[in-house]
């Protein structure tokens, strides 16, 4: 770490080296995400009043009141707020749809970009949110715009949030179509809109879903393959894609490429014989040809030659020099050759016969630049094949995502 840092190296916790230690780095979870509106507005009570001025003629009436209510729902159910519709004079969030300019100066722009808008908490106009018009807006499928989603975001506003820099987040600036019976709110929605009003005072705390930070200490992996020059790690319903030349990492979620694939995937790796690469989950395998999933998956890991004692694979690589692909599971492994499509036989032998250091368990297994990496919680193992030595075992798991 001391030489990381261009510090001295002493191997002791000196003034420096403790400085540096203290400094915030990417990605540490405990740094906030969602951002509060500048000046922290925030409405006095917990009770709001909402009212819809005006209805679009691209939905029935019924079918807006059951949207903006599921929207408020969305902040009631993490909050103590309670939100109450009123069908006449003024309210503290006035709702309309709107054409162009409407008299805010904040004119809309006709069909899709900017889709709606809303207020800070206050007086008069604070909290109001309005829709644009030339919008079509729809309650379900892909076409149009999900009047539900877009309202929740906006309440976000009338509510006192900004914008979140986490892409999985209500309040991320982009709309982003998700079923709404599948909707959930973000955890970093949840943690900005507590921040402002406090946790909800059922006694069952509502969680949600979080998204990964590639550089925070903590990151695991599932399974970690190359796929044509690029590399592959997966972490839940996420994956990172890398490639060689770029600094940058990307995250995606995994139904974002592959719909049909579940989340939590075991084990990966790329057969070079093959030209593709096998994703592992349970007694089951996926084969992609690039980006497009293979006729006939899943498959069963049984079809490969493991025995019905084996319920799941942790982890596999494929040695390019030999075309062997190794396959981790418990404390053994397998070994298959990619030639003859077959296992081989003798196995499944010992990981600590084979592979000192590594182990018992491995969670992922990467073949890079002559050595094979093993991930085991946010460890990170350089194994070399041909000496079979760890010769590194004190990086992180996520040190390939340039953190
Ligand atoms: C998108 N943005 C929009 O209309 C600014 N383009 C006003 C604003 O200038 O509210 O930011 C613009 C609004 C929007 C953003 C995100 C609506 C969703 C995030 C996650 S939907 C599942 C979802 C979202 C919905 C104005
Ligand atoms: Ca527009
Ligand atoms: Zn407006
Ligand atoms: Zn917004």
């Amino acid at each position: 770490m001391q030489r990381f840092f261009r510090l001295r190296i002493t191997g002791k916790l000196d003034a420096d080296t403790l400085e540096v230690m203290k400094k915030p780095r990417c990605g540490v979870p405990d740094v906030a995400q969602f951002e509060r509106t500048k000046g922290n507005p925030k409405w006095p009570n917990n009770h709001i009043t909402y009212r819809i001025v005006n209805y679009t003629p691209d939905l029935h009436p019924s079918y807006v009141d059951n949207a903006i209510q599921k929207a408020f729902e969305v902040w009631s159910k993490v909050t103590p707020l309670t939100f109450e519709k009123l069908d006449t004079g003024t309210a503290d969030i006035m709702m309309s749809f709107n054409f162009g300019d409407h008299g805010d100066n904040s004119p809309f722009d006709g069909p899709n970009g900017i889709l709606a808008h809303a207020f800070q908490p206050g007086f008069g106009i604070g909290g109001d949110a309005h829709f644009d018009e030339s919008e079509l807006w729809t309650v379900q499928g892909r076409r149009g715009h999900n009047l539900f989603l877009v309202a929740a975001h906006e309440l976000g506003h009338s509510l006192g949030l900004g914008h979140s820099e986490d892409p999985g987040a209500l309040m991320y600036p982009t709309y982003a179509y998700t079923e709404p019976s599948r909707f959930k709110l973000h955890q970093d929605d949840i943690n900005g809109i507590q921040s402002i009003y406090g946790k909800t005072y059922d006694e069952v705390q509502p969680t949600g879903p979080t998204t990964p930070t590639a550089c925070d200490p903590r990151t695991t992996f599932d399974a970690v393959t190359n796929m044509r020059g690029e590399m592959l790690f997966f972490n839940g319903r996420h994956f990172w894609r890398k490639h060689p030349q770029l600094p940058n990492v990307e995250l995606y979620f995994i139904s974002l490429f592959w719909p049909s694939l579940p989340s939590e995937i075991d084990a990966a790796y790329e057969s070079y014989e093959q030209d593709n690469v096998l994703l592992f989950k349970g007694d089951k395998y996926w084969v992609l040809n690039g980006y497009e999933i293979a006729h006939g998956s899943p498959k069963s890991i049984y079809q490969l030659g493991f025995p019905r004692t084996v319920k799941r694979i942790d982890a596999a690589f494929s040695d390019t020099e030999y075309g062997k692909t190794y396959f981790f599971v418990g404390n053994k492994y397998w070994r298959f050759d990619e030639f003859k499509q077959q296992m081989e036989r003798g196995y499944p032998k010992r990981i600590a016969q084979d592979f000192r250091g590594v182990g018992p368990r491995v969670d992922a297994a990467l073949n890079h630049d002559g050595y094979v990496y093993f991930f085991q919680g946010p460890k990170l193992i350089q194994f070399d094949m041909n000496s079979k030595r760890v010769v590194g075992n004190n990086q992180r798991s996520n040190s390939f995502l340039n953190c």
